[in-house]
């Protein structure tokens, strides 16, 4: 009886060693083990049938079981020692970050050129005391021409010239609009500046684009005179393109102001360049908005944000601004 059991002791013990050999993973282990060591397990087994040998040979039968009971345990452990230490060591080459690769390179964006340049109008004329005022971009014949004193036999009004939605309704072609709005809504004084979108039907080139950018400025006040519009532009001029430049007037016509002005400055030795077109509010201008040209007196310019930047930044083509290459916008 004894050495019928020792022989089935000696199987187990070898198909254990094949067994446990094969194991690659926790979870077989675990299979494994329930295999031997369950309460339905080879081993549980062979401890039932010691029960029914003569006491005689129980102790010796015991010894040999325990033996092979303490070699599968042990085994198990070490296995599931290795196993766990495997499974830790992928977990965290899984995890593991290389702080010697480079960095993943997000470029850090910066705004539009034509919109630092208008931020930077915008700041100085608030410091000067001016408002901030905006409208629509889609006007109405009245307040993008007929408030405005245009006649309407004028080429501006022609399809040619302007887009046209609807019958009565265009996009604007200046800012001008906003300045009726805001005279229409308050009384003098007004200090104003309105930058935005603007569209003329131009056919694209070096200095023509279909859709611009436009600061108009008006200042309406009792007892104003172009004294004053000179100096309000002359430190625009200092502040923007920086000290000295000379400044030029000459007679020019728009039906909104009277006098009218083209404005040119100059830096020692360069040429002139126009920046700007200015006047004195025409006085059908204020009867139409409802302010008494006896009373109030009122002057307004009106300049191109692009033209600006084109010269101030010495940049010779207007498309640049709107083809979006990184590579032109990154560099302001
Ligand atoms: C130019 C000329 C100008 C104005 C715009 C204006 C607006 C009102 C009344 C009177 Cl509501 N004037 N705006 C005046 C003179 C010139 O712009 O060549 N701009 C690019």
């Amino acid at each position: 009886m004894l050495r019928e059991l020792a022989a089935r002791i000696d199987e187990v013990r070898t198909r254990w060693e094949e067994e446990s050999g094969r194991v690659s993973s926790l979870e077989e282990l675990e299979e494994v083990r329930i295999r031997y060591l369950g309460r339905k397990g080879l081993l549980t087994g062979l401890f039932a049938v010691l029960r029914e040998l003569p006491p005689a040979e129980r102790a010796e039968a015991g010894r040999l079981l325990n033996e092979l009971r303490e070699e599968v345990q042990r085994g198990i452990e070490r296995l599931r020692a290795e196993l766990e230490a495997a499974a830790e060591a992928e977990r965290l080459r899984r995890e593991a970050y290389d702080l010697t690769l480079p960095g993943i390179w997000r470029g850090v964006g910066k705004l539009h050129p034509l919109t630092q340049v208008r931020l930077e109008i915008e700041r100085i004329f608030m410091e000067m005391g001016f408002d901030v005022a905006t409208g629509p971009e889609v006007e109405t014949d009245y307040y993008n021409f007929e408030a405005l004193n245009i006649p309407p036999d004028h080429p501006a009004r022609d399809e040619w010239d302007s887009f046209y939605i609807d019958e009565g309704l265009l996009l604007r072609t200046h800012t001008s609009p906003v300045q009726i709005r805001v005279m229409k809504s308050r009384k003098p004084p007004v200090r104003v500046i309105c930058p935005g979108r603007c569209y003329r039907r131009d056919t694209p080139d070096a200095t023509h684009f279909p859709v611009f950018h436009q600061v108009e400025l008006l200042w309406v006040e009792r007892g104003l005179t172009m004294a004053h519009l000179k100096w309000i532009i002359e430190e625009f001029v200092r502040q923007f393109f920086g000290p000295g430049y000379e400044m030029r007037f000459s007679a020019d016509f728009f039906p909104f102001t009277e006098p009218s002005a083209q404005v040119h400055i100059r830096r020692e030795g360069g040429p002139w360049l126009e920046i700007m077109g200015a006047g004195m509010v025409d006085p059908a201008v204020f009867r139409e908005v409802g302010y008494d040209p006896e009373e109030v007196t009122g002057f307004a310019f009106g300049l191109g944000i692009e033209r600006m930047a084109m010269l101030k930044y010495g940049i010779d083509d207007i498309r640049l601004f709107f083809q979006n290459d990184v590579r032109f916008l990154g560099q302001f």
